[in-house]
C-alpha cells in the first residue's frame, strides 16, 4: 500500500473521509467541492500571497481596522480571556489582540491545516513564552471541546477573523454561530470579521488578481487531489472563474473544464463536459444588519461594531 505525499495512509480514517467527500462532490450535479480543501501546505502559502496582492483589499483593511481599534476591543473583553481562534492563519491579527489583552489565560487555535497550525503555533510560542497555547488540529465546523487551561479563565472568546464566515452559506453560517455560542458559554464573547457589501467591481477584482495568484490558489485544489488522492487532473485543462453574484451578495468561484475530458480520482473515473463548472467557494458579503440577523438566528446579539472609514470591512462583538 502506498503512502501519499500528504502522509496519510490509505487506510487512515481521514484519508477515507476525504476521499468519500470528494467523490460525493464530484458525483453531484452541479459538481461542488468544499473550499476547506484549499488549505493544504501549498494552498495556505498561496493564500498568504493573495493577501499581499493590491486587488485583495480584505486582509489589509481588516488589519488596519484592528490596529486602530484593538485597544478598545481588548478592553471590552476584559482580563484572563481564553482566546479561541477559528482558522489560525498567519497570526498577525492574533498577535495584535494578544498584545492588548490583559493577562490572557490561554490561546487555542483551531486549524484544519496541520502545517499552517504547526508554523503559527511555533511563532506564537516564541513571541509569548509565558502564554499557554493549546493547538487543535481540527475542522471547526465539527463538534469541539475546549481544553481546561492551568490558570483561571474569566471568559472564553472566539476570534473568527478574515471573513471566513463568508465561505459558508446562510444555513451553514447560522449552524456555525450556534456551535460558537455553545462553545463559549453564557459568559463568552465572539469577535468576528466580516467583509461588507461594496462596489461589485472592487469585490470581483479582489478574487481575480492580475498576477493570477488567486487562480493558482483555486487550481491548487486539483493539484492537491493529484498529490493526496492519486488523481490525474491536467491543470492546463481547467481554469479559475470568480464572479460576484450581486443578487446573492457573494463571490462564487468555480473550476471550469476547458474541454471534454476524463479524470480518475482515487481509482474512480469522472467525465467532465467542455465548459462544465464545478463550484469550489463562496465568499459572502454582508451589510451589518444582514449579519446581525444571522447572529440573532443563532441566539447571538451584536453589541459593538468597528468599521473602517470606507465601511469596507467590520469586526463585530457578539454576546449570547
Ligand atoms: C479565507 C475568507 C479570507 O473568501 O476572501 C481569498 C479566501 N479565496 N481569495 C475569502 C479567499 C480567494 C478568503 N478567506
Amino acid at each position: 500500500m502506498s503512502v501519499p505525499a500528504s502522509g496519510l495512509h490509505q487506510d487512515d480514517v481521514r484519508y477515507l473521509a476525504m476521499r468519500d467527500e470528494i467523490w460525493r462532490g464530484l458525483a453531484a450535479r452541479p459538481r461542488k467541492l468544499s473550499s476547506k480543501w484549499f488549505y493544504d501546505e501549498a494552498g495556505s502559502a498561496l493564500f498568504e500571497r493573495i493577501c499581499e496582492q493590491d486587488e485583495y483589499y480584505v486582509t489589509r483593511t481588516e488589519l488596519a481596522l484592528m490596529r486602530e481599534h484593538v485597544a478598545a476591543m481588548a478592553k471590552m473583553l476584559g482580563p484572563q480571556v481564553m482566546l479561541v481562534e477559528y482558522g489560525s492563519g498567519s497570526g498577525e491579527k492574533t498577535r495584535l489582540l494578544l498584545d492588548h489583552l490583559e493577562r490572557p489565560a490561554a490561546y487555542v487555535p483551531i486549524e484544519i491545516s496541520r502545517t499552517a497550525l504547526r508554523d503559527s503555533v511555533a511563532q506564537l510560542r516564541q513571541a509569548y513564552p509565558a502564554l499557554e497555547v493549546v493547538a487543535l488540529n481540527a475542522d471547526f465546523t465539527e463538534p469541539l471541546l475546549l481544553p481546561r487551561p492551568h490558570g483561571p479563565v474569566r471568559r472564553p472568546v472566539v476570534y473568527f477573523p478574515g471573513s471566513t464566515l463568508g465561505n459558508f452559506n446562510r444555513r451553514e453560517a447560522v449552524d456555525l454561530l450556534i456551535r460558537m455560542r455553545q462553545l463559549m458559554g453564557p459568559n463568552g464573547r465572539a469577535l468576528v470579521g466580516i467583509d461588507l457589501k461594496k462596489d461589485p467591481l472592487l469585490i470581483e477584482a479582489a478574487y481575480n488578481d492580475g498576477a493570477g495568484v488567486t487562480a493558482a490558489f483555486t487550481l491548487n485544489l486539483l493539484a492537491r487531489l493529484n498529490r493526496e488522492l492519486d488523481a490525474d487532473f491536467d491543470l492546463q485543462q481547467f481554469h479559475h472563474r470568480a464572479r460576484y453574484n450581486v443578487m446573492r451578495g457573494r463571490v462564487e468561484t468555480f473550476i471550469v473544464s476547458r474541454c471534454a475530458q476524463r479524470v480518475s480520482v482515487a481509482g474512480r473515473p469522472f467525465a467532465f463536459a467542455a465548459d462544465e463548472a464545478m463550484a469550489v467557494e463562496i465568499s459572502c458579503k454582508y451589510t451589518v444588519s444582514e449579519f446581525a440577523g444571522m447572529a440573532a438566528a443563532a441566539g447571538l446579539g451584536v453589541t459593538h461594531v468597528w468599521t473602517d472609514r470606507r465601511a469596507w470591512f467590520a469586526v463585530v462583538l457578539l454576546e449570547p
